[in-house]
């Protein structure tokens, strides 16, 4: 009878450079050591709980932007947890090449790498073998899968970096069906790539996608942290450890009735949270065209309450031309033209000529025109 113990992770990111934080001093290297504090904290329950495993799914750090400083630091951490294997794969960040980390650090001896060399190791002393398909040169990895045998009386586990199930028109990651995978005879596919949890693939529920370890970015909503497991004579039993919410927040705002600023300002700051957090704030509804708001002045204005903030308005311009029309010339029957072809259900083709009749009026009243209202569109 076999039995195993496990911890399963991905899409780390050490030393992602976090680019779109970056007007804001300093934020980015935060975001850096909130990876550090995760990763730290993970690797404390390790070395408490001593797993007889933890995989690492791809993605532990950027290429292009780490250095050696970080991956001896990363070593010296796997150094901390020694009765805990820790197996790795190659992700789309951190490919295998020539000069990856994964092939030129001296990896502690707890510490073993699956790819272009050897991409499967039998652990005897667990009567577990491990396999796993990374991200290397070019794409389509999964087609290694057609070589991958596994055998029956042991446990079957494989790393996987790749997308599982998706739909036709995505770009392709080592793109496999859960079908393919689950058909193989594995125990448990600890999955990376996607940067969202998930376990819910397939029909056998096998495949678990760890999600990233800390939020990267705004479209990382949820919960982020790692899946513990054990599979127990051929019974899988798995659970999420949740290191946290994501501190990125998607907000819309319908700012109808906000007459100025000032106004403004103190709706938004009703709707954060007490907690310095990083906001992306869409201002929706309809307003009028007199409303103009200063977004760099605002944004500046609100600084001191979070980690960070972006505001973009996709509002409407609203403008009510039917008292206008009593006066007469090329000004009335413009209106009345325009108002003539609003008259159908095409809501795209009605904004545009509701536009239209904002820049014509603009040109007719005042002999200019307020371009800056397109981006708001
Ligand atoms: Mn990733």
């Amino acid at each position: 009878m076999s039995k195993i113990t496990f911890f399963h992770c991905g899409d780390i990111h050490f030393d992602i450079p976090f680019t779109t934080l970056s007007n804001r001093p300093g934020l980015p290297g935060q975001r850096r050591q909130d990876i550090r504090d995760s990763f730290l904290t993970m690797i404390e329950q390790v070395r408490k709980e001593k797993p007889d495993f933890l995989f690492i799914a791809g993605d532990l750090f950027e290429h292009e932007y780490s250095n050696l400083r970080t991956m001896t630091w990363i070593n010296e951490r796997f150094c901390d947890i020694e009765e805990t294997k820790v197996v790795m794969i190659a992700g789309n960040h951190d490919p295998e090449a020539n000069n990856s980390f994964y092939k030129t650090m001296n990896w502690n001896s707890n510490v073993y790498y699956l790819g272009e060399e050897s991409n499967r190791i039998y652990f005897e002393e667990n009567n577990c073998e491990i396999f796993g398909i990374g991200f290397g040169p070019g794409y389509g990895q999964s087609i290694k899968l057609n070589d991958m045998v596994c055998e029956t009386n042991r446990i079957n586990v494989l790393l996987f970096h790749g997308d599982v199930d998706i739909d036709i028109g995505n770009r392709d990651y080592n793109a496999v069906s859960s079908n393919v995978l689950e058909s193989k005879g594995f125990d448990y596919i600890a999955l990376s790539h996607n940067h969202k949890f998930r376990d819910d693939y397939g029909k056998s529920r096998i495949i678990h996608n760890a999600g990233s370890l800390e939020a990267l970015g705004f479209d990382e909503q949820g919960a982020h942290g790692f899946i513990k497991g054990v599979i127990d004579n051929k019974r899988l039993d798995t659970s999420f450890v949740s290191l946290g919410q994501s501190k990125y927040v998607n907000l819309k705002i319908n700012v109808e009735d906000i007459a100025d600023e000032v106004q403004l300002i103190e709706l938004i700051k009703s709707k954060l949270s007490e907690q310095p957090l990083l906001y992306r704030i869409v201002l929706t509804g309809k307003k009028s065209i007199a409303t103009v708001f200063d977004l760099n002045s605002i944004e500046k204005k609100l600084e001191e309450e979070v980690l960070f903030l972006r505001i973009k308005d996709e509002t409407k311009i609203k403008k009510n031309y039917d008292d206008t029309l009593q006066t007469g010339g090329l000004r009335n029957s413009f209106i009345k033209k325009i108002k003539e072809r609003m008259e159908t259900d095409n809501e795209e083709e009605r904004e545009i000529l509701n536009l239209a009749l904002i820049y014509g009026l603009q040109a007719i009243e005042e002999e200019k025109v307020e371009t800056g209202i397109e981006g708001q569109i």
